[in-house]
């Protein structure tokens, strides 16, 4: 007799058999949108707002129709290139992970198109907006899951202002470790003269487990990531916040994957303004170096780009700052290794002790890892190895600046830049 257990056991070597080969993703025909910010789309005529730039994304265009804007979401298969050297395949929406961001207005009335091109269903959820309950998305509950091959019409007025998500909630665990997700931001109608910015930024965190040597995250992995993303980019492959001197600036954080994260940013104090449901009222708000965005919740932080710079923006948690993180290995601190090293070498002629001394030596030395795999700690600034991966960009401030294209490395002004001396005089 065939018990359960024999079945959960063959059900689940065959899945992890398709995913370890990619073929649950159809990688031979997956889309792929270009990695490279794409310039946001201006504000239409008779709406004004400072658009939205998705770091390392694009915007969703839209049609009227009238006087409804309708936007047309393809959840399918994709590859994505976390950084130069490695290319993940994924799940996202219109070639993309996360998916193009929509952009709307308060009082908008939207119609969203949702084609499903996965290989099982999908349903979509529309994270924080204040809707008519048969629009929430959630299959079985308030609609059916949308096959393979079908498009359901989700519409509604937009009756809020805010940093919303979308993402699906039919097999959500899978679905979303493989990157479903994806903002949705609503412009207030009238916002208050000191929440207009000149600088407008989304950023989604992700957190992955990709084995190294592998192409297709772990989906059943539940607490030991080891790949951590801005909009599916781990540093250098990141592009930087590009503000000028004295603009003010909005950084919106959404976080879908497993863990809370700690984004702290240099150099600038700023205040959170806004949650998923809306503006912190002023009198509540307070200033912040550090702000923990837990699961399943964005946050919109504000300052004043006053300090000109290079300023890490990154995730307080260290590992999180590292690519193909391995959290199996002995801890090798104040060990001698010279021993065991010299009878290694005699095996394998190239073999390097590492640890004792720390690991900073590891963003020196780039030894080849396995084929798409980045090193740990990886991104070269001005002055070397900047020794960080995953979770970290760079803002950066310059006055006279005449675009907000990558002005290159800061120049400091003289005197003012950490120099070693000798510390007798
Ligand atoms: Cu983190």
């Amino acid at each position: 007799m065939t018990t359960r257990r024999q079945i959960l056991k063959a059900g689940a070597s065959l899945l992890a058999g398709t995913v370890a080969t990619g073929a649950v993703t159809n990688a031979a025909t997956a889309q792929s949108r270009p990695t490279a910010t794409q310039p946001p789309i201006p504000a239409p005529s008779g709406q004004q707002y400072t658009p939205v730039v998705t770091l390392n994304g694009s915007s969703l265009p839209w049609k009227m129709d009238n006087g409804v804007k309708v936007f047309h979401l393809i959840a399918e298969p994709c590859t994505r290139e976390f950084a130069p050297g490695m290319t993940v395949n994924c799940w996202g929406y219109n070639g993309a992970t996360p998916g193009p961001t929509i952009e709307a207005v308060e009082g908008d009335r939207v119609r969203i198109l949702v084609t499903n091109r996965l290989p099982e269903h999908t349903s979509i959820h529309w994270h924080g907006i204040l809707l008519p309950n048969g629009m929430d998305g959630v299959s079985g509950l308030t609609q059916k899951p949308i096959p393979p091959g079908d498009t359901f019409k989700y519409e509604f007025t937009l009756n809020q202002h805010g940093t919303l998500m979308y993402h699906p909630h039919y097999d959500e665990m899978l679905q979303m470790a493989m990157g479903m997700m994806g903002f949705l931001i609503i412009h207030p109608k009238n916002p208050p003269a000191e929440s207009i910015v000149q600088r407008d930024f989304a950023i989604m965190l992700m957190e992955w487990a990709i084995d190294p040597g592998t192409f297709t995250p772990n989906p059943m992995i539940m607490t030991d990531f080891n790949t951590f993303t801005f909009n599916s980019r781990i540093f250098p492959g990141i592009d930087p916040l590009v503000v000028k001197l004295g603009d003010r600036v909005r950084i919106r954080i959404g976080n879908l994957s497993m863990n809370s994260h700690p984004i702290h940013l240099h150099g600038h104090a700023f205040e959170a303004t806004a949650t998923d449901s809306g503006p912190i009222p002023p009198s509540a708000r307070f200033p912040e170096n550090t702000i923990s965005i837990p699961v399943g919740t964005t946050r919109d932080i504000e300052f004043v780009a006053d300090n000109p710079g290079d300023w890490a923006l990154h995730c307080h948690k260290s590992h999180h700052t590292m690519n193909s993180m391995a959290h199996d290995v002995p801890n090798l601190i104040g060990a001698s290794q010279a021993a065991a090293a010299e009878k290694i070498a005699r095996l394998v002629p190239t073999y390097m002790q590492m640890g004792s001394n720390g690991m900073g030596e590891m963003a020196e030395m780039h030894m080849p890892g396995p084929k798409n795999t980045p090193p740990m700690m990886t991104g070269t600034g001005p002055f070397g190895a900047v020794g960080m991966g995953g979770m970290f960009t760079i803002l950066k401030v310059r006055a006279g600046i005449t675009s907000y294209n990558d002005p290159g490395w800061y120049a400091h002004p003289e005197g003012t830049l950490a120099l070693p001396v000798n510390p007798d005089h």
